[in-house]
């Protein structure tokens, strides 16, 4: 089998979840670190899609692509060059599994570019044509970064504040949900930080902000999860200072 090649986002919470699962199973991968709008069109090219949205993680195999993070993972999971490797969604657990991920995935959605943040961050800090990339790249996640959204982001981290600590797993042994919460808990305090070195008391005004429900305990289990299931990946809660 030629190495299947990955099409990664380095900063990309999304790209880092099928990092994650590649690394797990051991895949041996081709990295190409993507571009935004510069390597649209040879990545366009090797996906052979002209005229659909075109997102990163994507993992080009023999057999065709995988275009989501998830679907790699799973691929990782079906392709696993361990005989022993722990699995990612053990059969009992996968509907489970395929839940919290929905969860999280739509956590990340509304903190990737909530409301507002775009024009104070792009103004601010990246002048006009960081506003107008900033803008493009945004549109997609700013419907859902409502007050509906902010509560239910808070709902989920009451919840997650209720199982997880250092040493325990949202199932009982480390799967998919763990990368799934780890990446989308570290995700969300770093946008918190971000957010509010950049915007100061106008970022708690944001419904993006959900700091005070990212406290010290769930941002430990994330250190924790990393350092033992992926300590290579240099989680930017260590930059933080946490
Ligand atoms: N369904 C994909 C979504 C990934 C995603 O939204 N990737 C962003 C990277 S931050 C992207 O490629 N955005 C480019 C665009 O939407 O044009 C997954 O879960 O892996």
């Amino acid at each position: 089998m030629t190495a299947p090649e990955l099409y990664d986002l380095a900063p990309s919470p999304w790209s880092l979840r099928a990092r994650w699962a590649l690394h797990h199973h051991e895949i041996k991968h081709l990295k190409h670190d993507y571009q935004p709008f510069i390597g649209e069109l040879a990545f366009r090219w090797k996906l052979w899609d002209w005229t659909g949205k075109v997102t990163t993680p994507a993992l080009i195999t023999s057999s065709g692509s995988v275009r989501d993070g998830l679907a790699i993972a799973r691929w990782a999971e079906s392709h696993s060059t361990l005989s022993a490797a722990s699995p990612l969604f053990p059969e009992g657990s996968l509907s489970d599994i395929l839940r919290f991920d929905q969860q999280c995935l739509k956590r990340l959605k509304r903190s990737f570019f909530p409301e507002k943040a775009v024009d104070l961050l792009g103004e601010r800090i990246l002048g006009l044509l960081g506003t107008v990339i900033l803008t493009l790249f945004a549109r997609k996640y700013r419907s859902i970064s409502t007050a509906t959204s902010k509560q239910e982001a808070e709902n989920w981290l009451v919840e997650c504040k209720g199982r997880l600590k250092p040493g325990t797993y949202v199932l009982g042994a480390f799967t998919f949900a763990d990368i799934a919460a780890a990446i989308t808990i570290e995700y969300l305090h770093t946008t918190n930080a971000i957010g509010k070195q950049a915007l100061g008391d106008e970022w708690a005004r944001l419904p993006a902000d959900v700091s005070h429900l990212v406290d010290d305990n769930l941002v430990a289990y994330c250190s924790w999860i990393y350092e033992k299931h992926f300590p290579a990946s240099c989680p930017r809660i260590k930059k933080l200072g946490k």
